[in-house]
């Protein structure tokens, strides 16, 4: 009996700076009843999904920058998320930025939980990979200041048992960077969820702008074969205070093949039945790691490559 999952990228249309995160909320459950009406028994938000993308602008005041963040999880503004996932007996992966106390400081990172059916969280994991920089650049359209309003995140990339397989959580930029897919499938991950906001410009390379989209599936979909996993990728899309993110929220197979993709800039669910043993079958006539890959060679590059 194969391992079946249905799973729905759950995409978001802009989130206002000013909108209430009553009403973002109120939005994210209109997707996760869509998705449980499309048979959905895993719903995949994008990343920093309560809010709009604060790292786009300068923000100078401390108490103005962290009104975007969640001081615990769950809270009042969110439980009613946790529980239409109890009341609709379905899990959901949320994107979101938290604000810790860790050893008496206050830290700040770009989050993302995975919550089992029942309401309960299963596992979190924090950005690794910060793009952007922590200086203003008054030229550019928007900033891209994650370096200057997140730490690393400091959980590593742990996988979990849930839905009768093992599965991993990235964060946008993580999947620019295939050791980020390869540490979870080494863990023996075979589902990728990963959230994601993607301006279509990179004031930084300009001469890229016309590939953003076509850069953002290549990733993923090269990670998803190269290490036999399905991967759940989603956008927050739209025009978000004045920057155009791309959408393109998809259901890419082991196979690389892209099974479902969203064809709007707005609100939208697309669901995929994943056949979680065609991982395991890629995995073990394809990309039998144990015995093709050479970690001896590897560790020796690695500790001299550094640029
Ligand atoms: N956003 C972008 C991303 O990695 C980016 C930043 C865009 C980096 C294009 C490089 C090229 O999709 C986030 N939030 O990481």
């Amino acid at each position: 009996m194969s391992r079946l999952l249905s799973v729905a990228a759950a995409q978001l249309g802009p989130i206002g700076q000013k909108e209430s995160r009553l009403s973002t909320v109120n939005r994210l459950i209109v997707l996760m009843e869509q998705a449980v009406r499309l048979g959905a028994e895993l719903v995949v938000y994008p990343e920093a999904a309560l809010t709009a993308f604060f790292p786009h602008w300068w923000i100078e005041d401390e108490k103005d920058l962290d009104r975007f963040f969640e001081l615990s999880m769950p809270n009042p503004d969110v439980k009613p998320l946790f529980d239409a996932a109890n009341r609709f007996n379905v899990s959901f992966c949320l994107g979101y930025t938290e604000i810790a106390i860790e050893e008496g400081l206050k830290k700040r990172y770009n989050s993302a939980i995975l919550v089992s059916d029942g309401g309960k969280i299963i596992g979190k994991y924090r950005k690794v990979h910060l793009p952007g920089y922590a200086d203003r650049r008054p030229g550019d359209p928007f900033q891209n200041l994650e370096k200057k309003y997140f730490e690393v995140g400091n959980l590593g990339f742990p996988v979990w048992e849930a839905f009768n397989t093992k599965v991993g959580i990235l964060i946008c930029n993580d999947r620019r960077w295939p050791e980020s897919y390869r540490v979870l499938a080494l863990q023996g991950a075979e589902l990728i969820l990963i959230g994601y906001n993607t301006p279509l410009q990179n004031p930084a390379m300009p001469e890229s702008d016309a590939l953003s989209n076509f850069h953002n599936h290549l990733v993923m979909q090269a990670a998803a074969y190269q290490n036999s996993a399905w991967i759940i990728g989603v956008a927050k899309a739209g025009i978000e205070e004045g920057v155009m993110q791309i959408g393109q929220s998809c259901i890419i197979s082991p196979s690389g093949e892209i099974v479902a993709q969203a064809s709007t800039l707005g609100d939208e669910v697309v669901v995929a039945r994943c056949d979680l043993d065609l991982a395991a079958r890629y995995r073990a006539r394809v990309f039998k790691f144990s015995e093709n890959r050479r970690p001896e060679y590897y560790r020796a590059i690695s500790e001299t490559a550094r640029s």
